[in-house]
């Protein structure tokens, strides 16, 4: 049973993210859902949902972690995958300079082997500091990064603008980044 929009927006990025097989939703190539196949799965697994609770959410979602079909019929998360979905998004100018907030203890390795992504299918950048220092401070004694994207982009990375604006990007090697701010 769910509750709270936060509980049910929790819900939603781990089927649309990571795990679409506990209810046994399957995920279109783009990473689209149909509406109501999501509702009849949740279900079956006593996670009551509606159509009416999902758009609310989708709308009023803090961070608009999910994206409607013009229809309204289909739904999707904007970022943040662990499951390889091809969001289609085409690749943008960055702005010259970005963050990425970590925690202190990855330090030695992110100085080593750069952002990784980890579980995910991109690194996620913000384009402030305050964000960035929120992101961080979600594993730990945050950190924030400073990348020099406009020498990155120079040097031919893709960049890439979720629906959400949270930057996206493959991989950025070490010498591209500095540290920023520590606390
Ligand atoms: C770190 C949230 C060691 C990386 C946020 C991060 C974001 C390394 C952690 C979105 C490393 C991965 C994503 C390396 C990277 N060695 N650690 N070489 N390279 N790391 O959660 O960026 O609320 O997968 O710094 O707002 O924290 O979910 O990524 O600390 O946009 O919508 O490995 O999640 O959005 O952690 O967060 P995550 P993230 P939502």
């Amino acid at each position: 049973m769910m509750q709270s929009p936060e509980e049910i927006s929790k819900f939603l990025s781990l089927v649309l993210r990571h795990k679409p097989e506990l209810i046994g939703l399957r995920l279109d190539a783009e990473g689209w859902t149909d509406i109501n196949e999501l509702i009849a799965k949740a279900a079956a697994k006593n996670i009551v949902l509606s159509h009416e609770v999902i758009c609310s959410i989708v709308q009023t979602n803090d961070k608009q972690r999910f994206f409607l079909t013009a229809d309204r019929t289909c739904i999707r998360a904007n970022q943040g995958h662990s499951i390889p979905v091809d969001l289609h998004l085409p690749e943008q100018v960055p702005p010259p300079c970005l963050f990425h907030g970590t925690a202190s203890r990855f330090l030695p390795s992110i100085k080593e082997k750069g952002l990784l992504p980890g579980v995910r299918q991109h690194v996620h950048l913000s384009a402030d500091a305050e964000t960035a220092l929120q992101v961080g401070a979600r594993h730990g004694k945050p950190v924030i990064l400073r990348i020099d994207v406009a020498r990155m982009h120079k040097d031919g990375c893709a960049f890439f603008l979720s629906e959400n604006k949270v930057w996206l990007t493959r991989h950025v090697p070490a010498e591209y980044i500095s540290v920023a701010g520590e606390q």
